[in-house]
């Protein structure tokens, strides 16, 4: 099969479980305002559904659905050039999800890493909902036939299950109906992690608020995380190769080159050989011009709810006008009958 007879099209997602972190600016919606207008259709969503897989207050999911909607608006998504909403408001993502539980398999689902770092040792107590997500995320994407998913490093197992997902329906049914997604994967900033803990990627829901930069931080909150990010001893090297084996300082030189669009080996060649007490102050100002224009349209926003509802809603009617041919044709491929 070839992705030639589908159109061009983006669709990703970010889940309201908190607020958003500089490791969803940079692995996402930097990249999604990017992929607007380049070529494709792009659809962008809050994807509520996924973020009740753990608890959440209902108050703060609906403070949290706008806060993602208004990080994305205030990052540059234009509501007319893409579209943009949140997953609930379409029922056809859940329908598809249902019969994609039936596609795919339990195995499958076994090898789900993040399912296993989320669940830790408490797996049999977590959620239904957690362990069938990504069939779900399978779902959001081939409801559009999005031929593209840009996400960061965490979700290529998720999109690489889309595709078995995808496949194994298409050829149970003998049809050429969904297409192999291509997950885009690309950039600096694909894995961007804890600041307390280079191993670890950056949450969310990372229990400690020092651990992340929010994209809501203000200037000091932004300077002082990164001046108590965890480092090493050593200064910067002279080349790229000798951040190897220091993923605290990797990260950080990562997190740089994507602020400010440059290869991380030309933040290595102006900064060879610097200490941290130079190098973390001009990483906090560089943080602080790209993000504070971003949180402050956000605050703006977010003091207008009527608004992006409104948005989110038209969003859902235009998002719906695709949806629902492609859930009523998979209903006719897989046998059920229709009114
Ligand atoms: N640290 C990260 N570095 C690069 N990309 C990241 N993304 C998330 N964290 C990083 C990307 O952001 C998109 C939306 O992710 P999500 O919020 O839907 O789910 P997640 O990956 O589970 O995010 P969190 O922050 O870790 O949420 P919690 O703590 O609630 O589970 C995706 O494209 C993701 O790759």
């Amino acid at each position: 099969m070839t992705e030639s007879k589908f159109t061009p099209r983006v669709f990703s997602g970010i889940k309201p479980s908190g607020g958003l972190t500089l490791g969803n600016y940079l692995g996402a919606i930097k990249r999604f305002v990017g992929m607007q207008g380049a070529g494709f259709e792009t659809i962008y969503c809050v994807v509520d559904l996924h973020a009740i897989t753990v608890w959440q207050d209902p108050a703060e999911l609906k403070t949290a659905t706008r806060e993602v909607a208004a990080g994305y608006l205030a990052s540059g998504i234009d509501p007319e050039k893409s579209i943009l909403f949140n997953q609930s408001q379409v029922h056809e993502h859940a329908e598809l999800g249902w019969i994609f539980n039936c596609v795919a398999r339990v195995g499958w689902m076994n090898r789900m890493t993040q399912f296993k770092d989320k669940a830790g040792s408490n797996a049999e107590n977590v959620s239904l909902g957690l362990y069938a997500y990504p069939s779900l995320m399978a779902a959001d994407i081939l409801l559009y036939h999005a031929t593209h998913v840009p996400v960061g490093e965490d979700q290529k197992q998720h999109v690489e299950l889309t595709r078995d997902i995808a496949a194994k329906f298409n050829h149970d049914f003998k049809v050429d109906f969904f297409p192999l997604t291509t997950p885009v994967i690309e950039g600096p900033a694909m894995r961007v992690m804890n600041l307390r803990d280079g191993t670890k990627k950056m949450s969310k829901s990372g229990e400690s608020d020092m651990e992340r930069i929010n994209m809501t931080d203000d200037a000091d909150t932004i300077a002082k995380k990164f001046k108590k990010a965890k480092t090493d001893p050593e200064p910067l090297p002279e080349t790229l190769d000798g951040l190897k084996d220091r993923p605290e300082a990797r990260n950080l030189v990562d997190i740089y080159s994507a602020l400010n669009d440059i290869t991380p080996e030309a933040v290595i060649a102006e900064y060879a050989g610097a200490g941290w007490g130079r190098f973390k102050p001009a990483l906090a100002d560089l943080a602080v011009e790209k993000l504070a224009p971003i949180s402050t349209e956000m605050e703006r926003l977010m003091n207008d709810p009527a608004e992006i509802d409104r948005i989110l809603g038209r969003g859902a009617e235009r998002a719906c006008e695709i949806a629902a041919p492609i859930l009523k044709e998979t209903y006719d491929i897989v046998g059920l009958l229709r009114r």
